[in-house]
């Protein structure tokens, strides 16, 4: 298919929320739509997104070394992925006309490492504007959901591919719960750019409301 690219800069799109909450499942979606309209589509996800990012993501989920990741470390490890991704992936994705659907991006950092783990929020957001410049998403799609309910659907999906929870997933249920409540806060302080969707619901009534976002918003 012809790749349709938009005169000027292309479209970045994140997907936010706790575990559990679909964002994988409904980029993915979104992509299949946004593609067959025959637009040029860059998806990717965070911790990661490019080779040193994905180096960086094995370190901060699975901590193989034994060397416990101290939590400013653990902030500056996300940060420094998120800046690669924005200088080899984003940004030029975006300056060629093309969309950007992220799986994750820096509202991650303030409402876990902010709100979950207790950094001063503000010191957060001064370290997300260092590391991404001016690649601030033209729209967020906040998945909110109950972690409890998240928690239930990760150990669905930990069942069937025999896996386990990793280091950030087991924090307590008491941490998710900041999280959630984090991502409310930031979705209250950003509103033109934020969009919350109750993630509770079916697959099919969740991607409904995306689709109609990106209508009304992009006419797409
Ligand atoms: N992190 C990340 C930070 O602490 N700081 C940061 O700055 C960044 C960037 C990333 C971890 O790192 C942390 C947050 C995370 O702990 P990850 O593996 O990318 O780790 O974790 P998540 O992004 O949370 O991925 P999950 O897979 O847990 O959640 P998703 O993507 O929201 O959910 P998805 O789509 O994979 O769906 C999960 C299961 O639910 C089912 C799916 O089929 C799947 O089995 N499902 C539904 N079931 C019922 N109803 C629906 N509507 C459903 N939608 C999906």
């Amino acid at each position: 298919m012809n790749k349709k690219i938009i005169e000027g800069r292309g479209k970045f799109i994140s997907f936010e929320g706790p575990e559990g909450s679909g964002k994988t499942t409904q980029a993915r979606r979104l992509i299949t739509r946004l593609e067959e309209n025959g637009l040029e589509v860059v998806y990717t996800r965070e911790p990661g997104g490019t080779p040193t990012g994905e180096a960086i993501r094995e370190i901060l989920q699975h901590d193989k070394t034994g060397d416990e990741i101290s939590p400013k470390a653990e902030v500056l490890l996300f940060a420094a992925s998120r800046a690669q991704l924005v200088s080899h992936v984003i940004l030029p994705a975006l300056e060629r006309g093309a969309w950007v659907v992220c799986d994750r991006f820096a509202d991650s950092t303030t409402a876990y490492q902010g709100y979950g783990r207790g950094f001063e929020v503000e010191q957060m957001i001064a370290i997300n504007q260092f590391a991404i410049g001016n690649a601030v998403p033209d729209k967020t799609i906040l998945l909110d959901l109950d972690p409890n309910n998240g928690f239930k659907r990760v150990a669905q999906r930990l069942l069937k591919n025999s896996d386990t929870l990793d280091r950030i997933e087991s924090e307590a249920r008491s941490f998710h719960e900041r999280v959630r409540n984090g991502y409310i806060e930031l979705a209250g302080k950003w509103p033109e750019r934020f969009r919350i969707i109750d993630a509770s619901r079916d697959e099919d009534t969740v991607f409904e409301d995306i689709r109609r976002i990106v209508r009304d918003e992009f006419g797409i």
